[in-house]
């Protein structure tokens, strides 16, 4: 039996963590028999993130690509049908969702002081009260220094509308009027693009970004299809 260390549930979602969410869902899509671990703190884990898989003979499988390698080398097809031009598509779509969408959901939740009291007491809630603001202070600067290393973190929130817009275009453009990014069913693209609008639209407090997914009628009843087909 597959363990999965993921970050709590939270925000209405499997996990607060839009990648643990992914996980969860590649492990239900592929039938695989899977037990849960909710856990806090993954410094421990092999690359200090989650999630995280176990297996039975205690080897530990970080990050959700490398779970979905293992589920495919077990013999399950997230991509079944699809052409290698396809493929080749929803590989982008993947990277496009997790190294740059998901950026401007962590400055949402990081970033947007409205949000941090809730994102502090649904992260680090676990953590004695004396301490966590210290702490989360600490967290909470060091990844704003991160997310302006990257630049992101130096736009302004319309400055950051304007980037994603032409993602949220795309995303909506390959959805046409089917279900999922590439037809009835869900792939593996979708698990990744679908948890991390998800994850926007389930700002504690609303901003612009997650107004803009939530208020698209094409973009949130995807977000909601994808829930409802991998949860
Ligand atoms: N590339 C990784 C990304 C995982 C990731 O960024 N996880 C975040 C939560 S969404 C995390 O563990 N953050 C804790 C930390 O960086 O200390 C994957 O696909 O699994």
């Amino acid at each position: 039996m597959i363990t999965l260390y993921t970050f709590a549930q939270g925000f209405g979602q499997f996990s607060y963590s839009p990648f643990c969410t992914k996980a969860g869902w590649l492990l239900n899509l592929s039938g695989t028999p899977w037990i849960r671990k909710d856990m806090n703190d993954p410094r421990k884990m092999p690359l200090g993130k989650l999630p995280v898989i176990g297996l039975t003979d205690g080897t530990l499988i970080p990050d959700s690509d490398n779970i979905r390698k293992h589920l495919e080398d077990a013999g399950f097809d997230f991509d079944a049908g699809l052409s290698i031009r396809d493929k080749a598509t929803s590989r982008a779509f993947i990277r496009m969702a997790e190294e740059h969408i998901y950026f401007h959901q962590v400055l949402d939740r990081w970033g947007d002081d409205a949000n941090w009291n809730a994102v502090q007491q649904e992260y680090f809630g676990f953590l004695p009260a004396l301490l966590r603001g210290f702490i989360t202070k600490k967290l909470r600067k060091d990844l704003m220094r991160t997310m302006h290393g990257l630049g992101l973190g130096r736009m302004s929130v319309k400055e950051r509308l304007e980037r994603i817009e032409p993602d949220l275009a795309a995303i909506t453009a390959q959805l046409g009027d089917r279900s999922f990014l590439f037809g009835d069913k869900p792939t593996a693209a979708d698990a990744s693009v679908g948890a991390i609008l998800n994850a926007i639209t389930a700002s504690p407090v609303p901003t612009p970004l997650s107004r803009r997914v939530a208020n698209d009628p094409v973009l949130s009843a995807y977000g909601a299809r994808c829930a409802a087909a991998m949860g």
